[in-house]
């Protein structure tokens, strides 16, 4: 599967999180809509109010099944707005659903919801995650270990924590200092709270220094991790510079190591993928505004299939704003 499909035309998704769960596969995106909101930097625009999950037992010429809404808005009791990009975990028989809202102070939290079925519904937790901040997870099972990757610039509320405590003083990085980092924490046993303090994930040039503040290929947002041949790939949105970029550790932890760019920009200011293994295939999940016409806030889910080469780097692949 050479070239990109879009995989699910009759709405408006974006942020996908893929899963093989009972050898199927599960797309848990965000869902877009015209809510009105006026377009700025901080992403008001993205004013999401519940998630659908799609399901296919065949990527490349099957359909992608609708199952409808698994969570809303309204059923969140801490929750004011701004569903964002979620994700999704399997523990024993449960499947426990991650996602950031804005509370009603407009600061995004993390909330959790349990199902019995990876199609939902989906039950939410009364409050947020213990501890939780900023945007944008994924969950890294890891040798019966769970790791909750977060975090986002700008819109994504990052810069506002030094040491996960919010700051009096909002500030970036200047452009020669560090970049901000994303966080990772390990969950508790029963998947409902961080069981230990987020740390910095760390991506380092190949000196082992940490990327700066006014490299293009600095972190923004979006991290997705998976693993492949023993090592762990960190991948991200380069955000402003609208990369899909990544990165190769040792341990979940990291630090990780800087490879390369995987994704070159798409038609729309945000890029946002995830990369999953099924049935002997790699692909990276993503989206884009071709068929909106470059409506930013109404983007549209695409698969393509992604290739190693020998010494297990990623192949770049073409976004639709590429025309070199
Ligand atoms: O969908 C809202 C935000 O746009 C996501 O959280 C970011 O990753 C970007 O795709």
């Amino acid at each position: 599967m050479k070239t990109p499909k879009y995989i699910f035309p009759s709405d408006y998704m974006a942020d996908p999180s893929v899963h093989v769960f009972n050898g199927r596969l599960y797309v848990y995106p965000s869902h877009d809509w015209d809510s009105g909101v006026p377009e700025d930097d901080l992403g008001n625009h993205f004013n999401m109010k519940d998630y659908h999950v799609l399901s296919t037992d065949d990527v490349e010429n099957g359909e992608f099944k609708d199952h409808g809404v698994i969570l809303k808005l309204e059923d969140v009791p801490w929750a004011k707005c701004h569903l964002w990009d979620c994700d999704v975990a399997k523990k024993g028989d449960k499947y426990y659903m991650y996602f950031p809202a804005k509370d009603f102070t407009h600061i995004f939290r993390f909330g959790v919801a349990v199902a019995d079925r990876p199609e939902g519904p989906f039950i939410p937790q009364p409050d947020p995650i213990r501890g939780s901040y900023s945007i944008d997870c994924c969950v890294l099972e890891d040798n019966g270990e769970y790791y909750f990757y977060f975090g986002g610039i700008w819109g994504g509320q990052l810069q506002r924590y030094r040491n996960n405590d919010a700051q009096e003083k909002i500030e970036l990085p200047a452009d020669d200092e560090p970049a901000l980092c994303p966080k990772v924490a390990k969950l508790s046993d029963d998947m409902l709270q961080f069981a230990e303090a987020p740390r910095d994930v760390l991506i380092v040039d190949a000196d082992g220094k940490p990327l700066k503040h006014g490299d293009p290929h600095r972190f923004f947002e979006a991290s997705w991790v998976h693993k492949y041949n023993g090592k762990y790939y960190y991948s991200y949105s380069t955000g402003d510079t609208h990369y899909i970029c990544y990165a190769i550790g040792d341990n979940p932890y990291g630090p990780f190591v800087y490879q390369g760019v995987i994704l070159t920009p798409v038609v729309g200011w945000t890029t946002h993928h995830c990369i999953v293994e099924y049935k002997g295939k790699w692909y990276l999940f993503h989206h884009d505004c071709v068929p909106s016409n470059d409506i930013t806030w109404l983007r549209s889910l695409k698969v393509v299939e992604l290739e190693y080469d020998a010494d297990g780097h990623i192949k770049p692949i073409k976004g639709t704003a590429d025309k070199s």
